[in-house]
C-alpha cells in the first residue's frame, strides 16, 4: 500500500468505530498526539496524589483515613495503567517521566492548588474526580484500544472516588456552622480551577480538531465542561452548598446551565508553571524520582536475573 492508501484505510477504520491496536499501522501524528495526551494524563494521576496524600495523616477518623489511603493508592494505579498504555506506542516510561520532571511535558493544572482544610479533600472527590469522570467516560470510547481500556477501568474507580467525596461533603454541609463554612470555602476555591481542567475554549484549543478527527476525543472541551456544569448544579443544591458564580442560570431553551467567564489568565499562568503550588509539586516529584533511583535499578537487576534463570531452566 502507498502512504496515501494506508491513511485512507486508517480513516475508514476510525469512521467505522474500530479500535486501533499497538501493532496496527497508524499515522505518525496520531501516535504523537496519543503520546502527548496519554503521558500528560499519566503524570496528572501521579502528581494528583500529592494534594490528597497531604491529608492522610490528618484525616479526622480511622474510617476517613482508610478511604483516603485507598483513593490515593488508586490514583497511583491509574498512573501505572496509563504509563503502560503509553509504552505500547514504543516509548520508554523513563523518558516520559523525565520529560515532565526536567522537560516540557505538562500535567493537569488542577493539582497546582493547595489543600488547606479537610473540606478540600471532600471537594476534590466531588468536583475534581467528578470532572475527571465526565472527561474519561468520553475517553473510554477513544479510538486507541489500550487508552480506551485503561479509561474504562479508571472510570469504575473514579466513580467510587466521587461518591466518597460527595458523601463527606454532604455530611460537612449538614454539620456545625464552622463545618458548613469550611465546606463552602472549599467549594468557592475549587470551582473555577475545576472548570479549567477541561482545557481552553474550543476556539483556543489547538489540539481538539485533530483529536476529534481521529476519534481520540469524541467531544470538545466546551461540550464536556457544559456536561459537567449541568450535572453539578443539582448536586450542589441537593447538599446545600452554593457554586460561586452569580451568572449561573438555567436556559429553558437550550436545557443547559449558563455560567460566567472562567479566569483564563489564571489558567495560562498555572500551566506555564506559576500556580500557587507548581514549584512545590515539581520539587516533591523530582525528589521522589531521584531518591527512588536505587529501587528502580534493583528491580531491573532482579528482572534481568530472573529472566536469565528462566531461560536456563527452559
Ligand atoms: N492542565 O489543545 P488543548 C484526574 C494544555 S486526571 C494543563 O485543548 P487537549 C484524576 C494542553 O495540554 C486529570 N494543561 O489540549 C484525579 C495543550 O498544551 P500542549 C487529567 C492543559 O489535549 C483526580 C494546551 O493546553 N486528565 O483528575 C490543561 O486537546 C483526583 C492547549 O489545550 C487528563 O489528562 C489543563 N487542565 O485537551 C487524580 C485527561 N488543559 O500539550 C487525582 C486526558 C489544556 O499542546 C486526584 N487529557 N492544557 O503543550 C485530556 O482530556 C486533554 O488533554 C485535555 C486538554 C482536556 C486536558
Amino acid at each position: 500500500m502507498t502512504e496515501d492508501e494506508k491513511r485512507e484505510a486508517f480513516r475508514e477504520r476510525i469512521d467505522k468505530g474500530e479500535k486501533i491496536e499497538p501493532k496496527d499501522w497508524m499515522p505518525e501524528q496520531y501516535k504523537q498526539q496519543l503520546i502527548r495526551m496519554m503521558s500528560q494524563h499519566a503524570h496528572s494521576e501521579i502528581v494528583g496524589m500529592l494534594p490528597e496524600g497531604n491529608w492522610i495523616t490528618r484525616a479526622p477518623s480511622l474510617k476517613r483515613k482508610i478511604v483516603l489511603l485507598a483513593k490515593v493508592q488508586d490514583e497511583a494505579g491509574h498512573g501505572m495503567y496509563l504509563y503502560s498504555a503509553t509504552e505500547t506506542l514504543g516509548v520508554r516510561r523513563q523518558d516520559l517521566i523525565e520529560d515532565y520532571l526536567y522537560g516540557t511535558a505538562k500535567y493537569s493544572s488542577i493539582f497546582n492548588y493547595p489543600t488547606l482544610t479537610f473540606a478540600d479533600i471532600c471537594v476534590i472527590g466531588w468536583l475534581v474526580d467528578g470532572a475527571a469522570i465526565v472527561n474519561q467516560t468520553m475517553l473510554a470510547k477513544s479510538s486507541y484500544g489500550p487508552y480506551s481500556r485503561a479509561n474504562i477501568r479508571i472510570c469504575k474507580e473514579e466513580s467510587f472516588h466521587k461518591k466518597q467525596g460527595y458523601e463527606m461533603l454532604a455530611k460537612m454541609a449538614d454539620g456545625t456552622s464552622d463545618q458548613q463554612k469550611m465546606a463552602q470555602d472549599a467549594v468557592n476555591r475549587w470551582w473555577w480551577p475545576t472548570l479549567m481542567m477541561f482545557g481552553p475554549h474550543d476556539e483556543d484549543s489547538p489540539n481538539s480538531a485533530e483529536l476529534i478527527k481521529w476519534g481520540v476525543k469524541t467531544k470538545t472541551n466546551d461540550e464536556l465542561r457544559q456536561d459537567f456544569v449541568d450535572r453539578t448544579v443539582m448536586e450542589a443544591k441537593a447538599i446545600g452548598v452554593t457554586l460561586p458564580d452569580p451568572e449561573l442560570k438555567y436556559n429553558e431553551e437550550t436545557g443547559h446551565w449558563e455560567f460566567g467567564e472562567i479566569p483564563w489568565d489564571e489558567f495560562w499562568s498555572v500551566i506555564k508553571g506559576n500556580g500557587p503550588m507548581n514549584r512545590e509539586r515539581m520539587k516533591t516529584r523530582r525528589k521522589a524520582y531521584e531518591e527512588g533511583e536505587w529501587v528502580r535499578e534493583a528491580a531491573m537487576e532482579y528482572a534481568r536475573k530472573r529472566k536469565l534463570k528462566d531461560e536456563k531452566a527452559s
